[in-house]
């Protein structure tokens, strides 16, 4: 049985999201897509020569009977009420990060699961399904490096547009680190403070960038990620683990490397379609190959819950100034791994 995705946004993830649905993974097609730009939904589709029904709102992709599935790949602030919409009609839905924009909307996105009976939903948090991490991840649980003590972490996007704001480092960049971190280490935050060095030229008004946030986890692992959304020279995602016995590094992607002009170069990479092009592969083929088997495994909405209560704390201590603390409630037995 090939599964019937519908998209919900075509822009930049959701046009490569259609494109590896329909031309890398197996076992799926997208047959429907909405945008609230419809003719560069249209336009997308033609690039991509892809044959699906564009529909004038999300709603409609969601409860269209040619629709099994939905994915969500619109903005931020959309994603709970899609998400809301999918569990309401009883679809399974992989929404993009963050699952919504604080935690009492995650909140909400668990209750409805709950109600509902059964996983529905899972987060595009695609990291705990990259090779490197998940190597980093082995070396940390083999014991070879003995307990993590402290965690360096760099997030640097070569730029961002003039509507990436301040708390967007937060809510739209570092939720990967919140919910990638909590993965590697299998720890809780249990505090954070982020501080703001002197902000690049290359930023405007209303973001501050860099920003440096320091967090203490529940065993004491102190980790410090570094966010740097206008860096200028590519795309590079940074992790070290310092543990008791030695340190663990996320491997550099790989680059030819280079001798010329009595220079010796590795090419770095400038954008995170590529960064992380296998990673998405993986996570949306499990996506496809759970729904069919009746049972979602992935990151689920309580991961999505974690990671904004995190994102909340890292919002109030962008504006304290102070050490925030991050108060978890306990995972509930629907959610037992
Ligand atoms: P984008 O601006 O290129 O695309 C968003 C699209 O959503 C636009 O085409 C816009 O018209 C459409 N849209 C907005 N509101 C809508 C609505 N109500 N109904 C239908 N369409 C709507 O942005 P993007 O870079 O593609 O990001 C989209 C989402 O994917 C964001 O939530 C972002 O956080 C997430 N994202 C995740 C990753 C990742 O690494 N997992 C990478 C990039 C983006
Ligand atoms: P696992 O299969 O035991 O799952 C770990 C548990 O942690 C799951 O119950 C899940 O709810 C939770 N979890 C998953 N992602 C999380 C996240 N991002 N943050 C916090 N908690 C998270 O452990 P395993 O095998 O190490 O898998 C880890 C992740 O990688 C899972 O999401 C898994 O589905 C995914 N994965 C699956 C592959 C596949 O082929 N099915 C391949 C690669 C990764
Ligand atoms: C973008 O939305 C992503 O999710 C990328 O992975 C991240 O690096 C970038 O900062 C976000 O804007």
């Amino acid at each position: 049985m090939t599964l019937k995705l519908g998209v919900i946004g075509t822009g930049a993830i959701g046009q490569e999201h259609i494109r590896r649905c329909n031309n890398v993974l197996q076992g799926a097609k997208v047959v429907a897509v909405s945008d609230i730009n419809t003719d560069g939904a249209r336009a997308a589709l033609q690039r991509l020569n892809i044959d699906a029904q564009v529909y004038q709102d999300g709603h409609e992709v969601i409860n269209s009977p040619e629709v099994d599935a939905v994915l969500v790949t619109s903005w931020d602030p959309t994603h709970e009420e899609f998400t809301l919409a999918a569990i309401a009609a009883g679809k399974p839905v992989f929404c993009e990060k963050p699952l919504a924009l604080s935690a009492e909307g995650c909140r909400r996105i668990v209750d409805a699961e709950i109600k509902h009976g059964k996983r529905l939903v899972q987060v595009g948090f695609m990291r705990p399904y990259d090779a490197g991490y998940r190597a980093l991840k082995k070396v940390i649980t083999d014991g070879e490096i003995g307990e993590p003590l402290m965690l360096h972490c760099a997030h640097r996007n070569q730029s961002v547009g003039e509507n990436y704001t301040t708390d967007m480092a937060i809510t739209n960049t570092l939720i990967h680190e919140l919910d990638v971190l909590r993965w590697l280490t299998e720890d809780d935050y249990k505090s954070v403070q982020v501080v703001f060095p002197r902000t690049t030229s290359k930023s405007h008004a209303k973001l501050k960038d860099p920003q440096i946030v320091l967090f203490e986890t529940q065993k004491g692992i102190r980790i410090d990620v570094e966010i740097f959304v206008n860096c200028a020279y590519g795309y590079d995602i940074q992790c070290e683990v310092v543990g008791e016995e030695g340190i663990a590094k996320l491997p550099e992607p790989s680059a030819i490397q280079t001798r010329k002009n009595a220079r010796l170069g590795n090419a770095l990479l400038t954008d995170w379609k590529d960064r992380f092009i296998d990673a998405y592969d993986v996570e949306l083929q499990a996506f496809i190959n759970d729904v069919k088997a009746g049972e979602l495994t992935g990151p689920s909405a309580w991961d999505g819950f974690a990671a904004s209560v995190a994102a909340d704390a890292c919002l109030k201590a962008q504006n304290s100034g102070g050490i925030e603390p991050v108060d978890m409630p306990s995972r509930p037995d629907f959610y037992a791994r």
